[in-house]
């Protein structure tokens, strides 16, 4: 199954700075509902321009998949598009109900930091193997964040839900795990220097993300 892959090796073997991701102290505020409103807005709007260059990550980890595999993999990766496309609208809706006036959001810097991390994978030196582990990540993260908000002993304002509920349902999960097993099969046939690669992304997106909630809560 998924936990005897190389992945799962990873989440032990870092589990620190996984944990400090995915427990960290903005999304653990909003599942005690001590988050404070300003600061979620702002991880609103930074995180729709974010989703936007995800879009073209994602576009650029289908056409390496088209070039480098067979199978059902790009099924997943076009499901995968299809959720962005719905959770592109999702933003448009939930600014709106926050008051977010998303034409006006520039980009901070974390938030730079991270769209020209996305940016490098359009190289085509970049291995299928690298770009489909570092998205599987970058899911994960969101998944395991928000599912804690939701879990048993949550105190979530009842208009952060469906927030969390966008990241944190069991169908979520389950498209979280059917990238992992594709990564998993990747890096089981990879040669040695792929799979390094792949764990220096997996440990620089644990870092963006950090990045990405410690601007979003940051008063300045
Ligand atoms: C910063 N990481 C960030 N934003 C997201 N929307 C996701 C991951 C997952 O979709």
């Amino acid at each position: 199954g998924v936990e005897a892959g190389t992945t799962a090796a990873w989440m032990a073997r870092h589990g620190g700075m996984y944990e400090r991701a995915t427990r960290h102290p903005f999304t653990v505020s909003i599942r005690e509902g001590t988050v404070d409103l300003a600061t979620f807005r702002r991880w609103l709007g930074q995180d729709y321009m974010f989703v936007k260059e995800f879009v073209a990550f994602l576009a650029s980890v289908l056409l390496k998949c088209c070039r480098q595999t067979e199978g059902l993999d790009m099924e997943i990766i076009l499901g995968g598009l299809t959720s962005l496309s719905d959770e592109l609208s999702w933003f448009k809706k939930e600014a709106e109900k926050w008051s977010v006036n998303l034409a006006e959001v520039s980009p901070l810097r974390s938030n730079t930091e991270y769209c020209r991390f996305l940016q490098s994978f359009s190289e085509p030196e970049i291995s299928y193997t690298v770009a489909i582990t570092t998205f599987w990540i970058i899911e994960t993260v969101y998944q395991d964040s928000f599912a804690f908000c939701i879990e048993e002993g949550n105190k979530t304002l009842p208009e952060l839900l469906g927030t969390c509920q966008r990241w944190g349902s069991p169908e979520f999960k389950q498209y979280c795990q059917s990238l992992q097993r594709i990564a998993d099969r990747c890096l089981e046939n990879a040669p040695a220097d792929a799979v390094r690669s792949a764990e220096e992304a997996f440990l620089r997106v644990l870092e963006l993300e950090i990045g990405f909630w410690d601007m979003s809560s940051s008063q300045s």
